[in-house]
């Protein structure tokens, strides 16, 4: 048994010079260590041995196990070592000069109107206001005059998550949060608050052409004193001029949301189908409801820290994704969210 035993050290060693490349050790990991492997044999073997010969021979048998893993690992990482040096040398030389290819991506569509429109609101003096996308209830629905009760909560079912947060249903969620901010600052320095939030805004809902469960607003509140509808139409007026570079039709007409009093719908005549014949992308009414506005309720001034008997203010909802969906003539919203890079690679900004 012994002799058997220098002999597998002796023939191990040869082995391991000859072998040439990570894959070859590893069948010789099994041929010497593996289940049925020539020193796994060896222990096999000892059952036939007196007690005392198991003894001292097992301990000799077990050393051997233990040199061989390790003499197999060492040489594993020289000749790893010796694969990457090989690899490094066949590799061709980098000529850093050469000139790359500029072949870059684009701008999604809506990226490029949240821009512009930010653009031409800092250009009014709006700051642009960052809001995160999980909020709590207070301030998706309590801070902007929505109570646990009110019925105006089942037009805007959410996603929950399990310590009672919500991902914002709208962005007027942050509308508290920046009275709160501005109110001090600027009020008292006889300064208006302008302030643009455009963000992510989630609904558990059946999608359609002109409705996801993810879509885009910007939503925009000017507080000062003397604040009237004249104000705010002028603002949706001068933003809508801007963005479509042309005419647009737009109506006005009223409509209900509780965190402002007078509210009203703005709808712009669909461009897909010139608002005339309806289709799709309009519900087939020919007009589509893009930023609903109003004057904001005194009970949300109250709860922002402002004195509604001093000052008035408006806030606007802009849907952001309808918005990209009318300037580049996308005729259902879902392919705006559908990561095609065919659909989306088509959309230049044009600045
Ligand atoms: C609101 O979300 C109000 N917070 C807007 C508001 C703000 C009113 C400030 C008054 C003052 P509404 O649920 O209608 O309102 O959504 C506003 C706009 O977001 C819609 O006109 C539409 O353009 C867009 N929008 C709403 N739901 C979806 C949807 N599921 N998919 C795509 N766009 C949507």
């Amino acid at each position: 048994m012994k002799e058997k035993l220098e002999q597998l050290k002796a023939q191990l060693r040869d082995e391991l010079t000859a072998v040439a490349d990570v894959r070859s050790l590893d069948d010789l990991r099994i041929k010497y260590l593996g289940k049925k492997g020539q020193i796994t044999d060896l222990l096999k073997g000892m059952k036939d041995l007196s007690g005392e010969e198991k003894k001292s021979f097992g301990m000799l048998v077990n050393q051997l196990k233990q040199q061989a893993a390790e003499s197999i690992s060492k040489r594993t990482e020289e000749l790893k070592e010796l694969e990457i040096k090989k690899e490094i040398e066949l590799m061709p030389e980098f000529d850093l000069t050469i000139p790359v290819k500029e072949d870059r991506g684009s701008y999604h569509p809506i990226t490029l109107v949240q821009r512009e429109c930010e653009r031409i609101f800092t250009t009014m003096g709006f700051n642009v206001e960052d809001y995160p996308e999980v909020v709590t209830d207070y301030e998706c629905f309590e801070a902007v005059n929505v109570p646990k009760d009110h019925p105006a909560r089942d037009m805007q079912d959410t996603y929950y998550l399990e310590n009672g947060e919500l991902l914002k249903s709208q962005t007027s969620a942050a509308q508290n949060a920046i009275l709160k901010k501005y109110g001090p600052q600027l009020m008292e320095k006889g300064m208006p608050i302008r302030a643009i939030f455009p963000g992510r805004c989630f609904r558990n809902e059946a999608t359609d052409a002109t409705h996801e469960n993810t879509f885009f607003q910007m939503e925009g509140v000017m507080v000062d004193k003397n604040i009237s509808i004249s104000n705010l139409i002028y603002f949706m007026k001068t933003m809508l001029s801007e963005v479509f570079q042309k005419d647009i039709k737009v109506r006005l007409r009223p409509g209900f949301f509780p965190f402002v009093e007078p509210g009203f719908e703005l709808d712009i005549s669909c461009l897909i189908c010139g608002g005339d014949e309806g289709c799709p992308s309009c519900n087939h009414s020919g007009w589509l409801e893009l930023c609903p506005c109003g004057m904001i309720h005194p009970e949300v001034l109250k709860e922002g820290g402002i004195d509604p008997e001093k000052y008035t203010g408006f806030a606007f909802g802009l849907g952001l994704t309808r918005l990209a969906m009318m300037k580049y003539g996308i005729k259902d919203i879902r392919d705006l969210n559908s990561g095609s890079l065919k659909v989306m690679s088509q959309f230049t900004d044009d600045k």
